[in-house]
């Protein structure tokens, strides 16, 4: 094997946000730029013999990525590399391949729900030996290395292949390709009961998943139609592309708004569902009725009992910060601890290795257990047929028996995007120095009862992470949540959350946005939005 040395300098922005390093591809695709962030992360942990598993979401770039990634992996001693066919593994997958195989971590190329194609956005991700996205430690020591880098290795042979399920070498590195299906399905078959949601779609229950040309295509064809029984064509946009078929891969009313509009007419099927562009979040739809990710969680975490996989109860539920309080009230009621952690799966990994939660979730359509360390879409679809299968009721019904026994939390996520970076920052820093004297202040029909920038203390490791969004209660149990984005590509992107809670016997049935009108206006008020960000309205409404 030979082995060439290039010379290289840190690059300005090479800092993971929220969920790994995403830029633009034409970004990420400048000569020297992939290969300087690849050996930076490999900087940062031990590659010498070490096992890594490597998939991605099928986008643009993903293919001369990995070929790269592959040639400087093996330059570094890396000892195997498990790669999905084609390049493909879907985010909870690559969780439970990491996982399964003991390997020592894993590289995942995905930027998630964010647009593909040559014009569109790229990732890299890197996950530890528990299967979650690295936590704040590791991800700090990538960024000391990459503000040090002075060259990177790689061998001068070509990668393999990776079209065939077949093991090769590439120097002394072997290179795994895997079905990157078959141990995800396995263990979904572990969790989950087949045959009584076998039967339900047997006896005439009807379903619509939309993979969104994104990387759940295969797995969930194989597991609704293959496994499950549900006619040909209940899974639509199946087949991965480079682009998303030109698409936003983003699970919500906006974005999967063909399948939200079909939801919601007369005749639609019983339940309906899609997933991003990596597999990781998830969209519930049922007959007329769109159900918000906070009140899934929430559902879940009241239900988990009726699945095998869960029958023995949850230990707790962890939700990020903006998430709603709906599952709170589960666990109260459960008698079982619940978290509040910043944005992030990554906040949930020790909560779940240390057995104190069983179910996390947020607000932007993430929900998953215990059962690997990444939020799982397809699982939580699964979740939610299990729990049909066995409460023999409509996803509506499901959804208002719990609304009234718990309540209801109205909630909303209102998104001002492409805003500029000092606007956007000027704002949620004027915002934050006000915060101490917020409380008893009056905010249009409000009174703020509370004002806190968030700030979290892992209950596991003691590590604390600060500046993670800002929290105002209002008098009425309505809360509003403030923070900026950390996954996009463009400029800022304000995301502001609304949630107005309904005790049990109060409307449970009205318009989501009149419910919130009120912390609307007041969050408006304080944070001064159309001053900094010259909007009036948001850009997307989830
Ligand atoms: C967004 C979501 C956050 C999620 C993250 C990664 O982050 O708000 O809840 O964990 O995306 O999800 P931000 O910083 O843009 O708000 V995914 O499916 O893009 O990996
Ligand atoms: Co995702």
């Amino acid at each position: 094997m030979t082995i060439e040395t290039i010379p290289t300098a840190p690059i300005d922005g090479q800092v993971p946000g929220t969920s790994g390093l995403r830029k633009t591809v034409s970004v990420f695709s400048a000569p020297g730029y992939l290969e300087t962030y690849t050996q930076s992360i490999l900087n940062a942990i031990s590659p010498q013999g070490a096992v890594l598993v490597m998939g991605g979401d099928g986008r643009y770039f993903n293919r001369a990525a990995m070929a790269s990634i592959l040639r400087i992996a093996a330059a570094n001693g890396v000892a195997r590399v498990i790669v999905g066919q084609n390049g493909l593994l879907s985010t909870p997958a690559a969780s439970h391949l990491i996982r399964k195989r003991g390997a020592n971590g894993g590289l995942i190329l995905s930027a998630s729900h964010n647009p593909g194609g040559p014009k569109g956005d790229f990732g890299l991700k890197y996950n530890i030996a528990n299967g979650g996205p690295a936590p704040e430690a590791v991800t700090d020591a990538i960024v000391a290395r990459a503000s040090q880098i002075t060259h990177y290795t790689m061998t001068t042979e070509d990668a393999p292949d990776l079209s065939e399920c077949r093991e090769t070498q590439l120097g002394d590195m072997v290179i795994e390709v895997v079905d990157p299906v078959a141990d995800y399905v396995a263990l979904m078959e572990e969790l989950f009961d087949f045959d009584s949601m076998r039967r339900m779609i047997a006896d005439g229950f009807t379903l619509r998943f939309d993979a969104m040309h994104a990387v759940t295509g295969p797995y969930a064809t194989e597991i609704l139609e293959r496994r499950l029984g549900a006619p040909a064509g209940s899974v639509i946009n199946a087949i991965p592309s480079e682009d998303f078929g030109g698409g936003h891969p983003d699970p919500n009313p906006v974005w999967a708004k063909p399948l939200y509009d079909l939801m919601l007419r007369p005749d639609a099927p019983d339940f309906g569902a899609a997933s991003d562009g990596d597999g990781d979040r998830n969209m519930i739809l049922g007959r007329g009725i769109y159900v918000t990710p906070s009140d899934s969680l929430a559902l879940l975490a009241a239900n988990a009992h009726l699945v095998p996989g869960y029958r023995n109860g949850i230990a707790g539920v962890a939700r990020s910060m903006p998430t709603s309080a709906a599952s709170d009230r589960v666990a109260a009621r459960l008698g079982v601890e619940a978290f509040q952690t910043p944005t992030g799966w990554k906040f949930f990994g020790n909560l779940l290795d240390a057995g104190r939660v069983t179910l996390c979730g947020e607000e932007s359509a993430g929900t998953g257990s215990n059962h690997v360390r990444e939020k799982d879409g397809l699982w939580a679809v699964l979740m939610w047929l299990n729990i049909l299968a066995v409460r023999k009721c409509s996803v509506a019904e499901l959804v208002r028996d719990h609304w009234a026994q718990y309540g209801r939390d109205y909630y909303s996520r209102h998104d001002f995007e492409g805003i500029s970076t000092d606007a956007a920052t000027r704002l949620m820093d004027r915002l934050v120095a006000n915060l101490p004297a917020l409380p008893g202040q009056q905010a249009g029909e409000l009174t703020v009862t509370g004002a806190e920038d968030f700030c979290y203390t892992d209950p596991v490791d003691g590590s604390v992470s600060t500046g993670q969004g800002v929290i105002l209660t209002f008098d009425g149990e309505a809360r509003a949540m403030l923070r900026l984005s950390g996954t996009g590509t463009q400029g800022a992107t304000l995301r502001v959350y609304l949630e107005q809670y309904a005790p049990p016997g109060s409307a449970h049935d009205q318009d989501t946005q009149t419910a919130l009108s009120k912390v609307i206006r007041a969050t408006h008020d304080l944070a001064q939005i159309e001053h900094f960000t010259g909007r009036h309205a948001p850009d997307v409404i989830t």
